[in-house]
């Protein structure tokens, strides 16, 4: 069978080829970080940032922590989705502070979520059509949560999220739970989709998991890229790696990756304000060809791009399953 994947074709997305002796599934932008910490005069670091295709280029939310380090959204435009020109004034949508940004276009707008501060971390939600005016719609859960991920269409008929509950802090805890809502605004029918792996099979997810970008449909089921972290004597360490959950019913998980597909190796990723953290929350690919570029955070202080193969990715996502 030969594999279908969903989504607008992309030709001239940022992508480079897998570099010469390369044996790994993913692999990195040699033009890396290719967001500086200091793209604004304000910002002290740029990471966690979510883009789309946007008109004849491309549109993001960033995550830019001021001086002040105040956690912040921030619009940004792009012609080839690697120079970045970035709002130096803050989104006004969301709560205390505003981080972690996702952006998914589902039906005819943009849906932005992140972790929005209310009482503590939830999930903020907001709609825009253009990145200038943004509508903001009630958060979806109660505190404590985090990393929320809308699928790009609906699911039986239903808007669908994934998240994973948290506390107030450095959460050593948590596990991915999908929920439900016909309206964007009341959420339910949550079910339980992963919990961290066990220590002895997949160490690099052994404390918590999160989604990363919005999932890709494929007829092999959605593809979710995950940050899993362990704990280390020297604190933790953000990876992160790839599951195939079940189109009908995704909280039904039909495949999970082993071994890391990226995890903190290059000074950029090893050092920063927070050291050995690569943090996925946006991706940009074409179905005809099946390339993929995921933009991660790395050591929550500048943003990577990292490529790969959407085959390859499912290939090693079923060889080297845990389940
Ligand atoms: C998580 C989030 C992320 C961050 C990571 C590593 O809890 O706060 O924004 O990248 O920790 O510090």
């Amino acid at each position: 069978m030969t594999l279908k994947i969903s989504g607008t074709p992309l030709p001239h997305m940022p992508w480079e080829e897998r570099p010469q002796g390369c044996r790994d599934v993913m692999w990195r932008s040699l033009r890396n970080p290719i967001i500086p910490r200091d793209l604004l005069p304000t910002s002290n670091s740029i990471f966690n940032s979510a883009v789309v295709p946007y008109g004849d280029g491309y549109a993001g939310v960033f995550r830019c922590d001021d001086r002040n380090r105040r956690m912040a959204l921030h619009v940004g435009f792009s012609e080839d989705g690697t120079a970045w020109d970035i709002d130096e004034q803050p989104l006004d949508i969301v709560g205390d502070y505003g981080y972690d940004p996702r952006v998914c276009l589902l039906e005819d707008r943009y849906y932005v979520t992140w972790c929005n501060g209310y009482h503590g971390p939830t999930i903020g939600v907001a709609w825009t059509k253009d990145f200038r005016q943004f509508h903001t719609l009630e958060n979806a859960f109660l505190p404590y949560n985090r990393n929320g991920v809308l699928f790009p269409r609906r699911i039986n008929g239903r808007y669908a999220m994934l998240s994973r509950p948290s506390d107030t802090g450095h959460t050593p805890f948590g596990d991915i739970f999908y929920s439900e809502s016909p309206d964007m605004e009341f959420w339910g029918r949550h079910r339980h989709v992963m919990a961290p792996a066990p220590f002895e099979l997949s160490a690099w997810q052994c404390m918590k998991i999160g989604a990363g970008p919005v999932p890709i449909e494929t007829s092999e089921g959605w593809l979710l890229l995950y940050h899993g972290v362990l704990r280390s004597c020297n604190g933790y360490v953000y990876s992160f790696g790839s599951a195939l959950l079940d189109l009908d019913e995704p909280w039904h998980v039909l495949a999970r990756s082993g071994p890391y597909l990226l995890s903190p190796q290059m000074p950029y990723e090893l050092t920063g304000d927070v050291p050995n953290v690569c943090f996925p929350c946006a991706a940009l690919h074409d179905p005809e060809t099946g390339r993929l570029a995921v933009y991660y955070g790395c050591a929550d202080t500048v943003t990577g791009l990292a490529f790969g193969y959407i085959p390859e990715i499912i290939d090693f996502t079923k060889r080297t399953s845990i389940l």
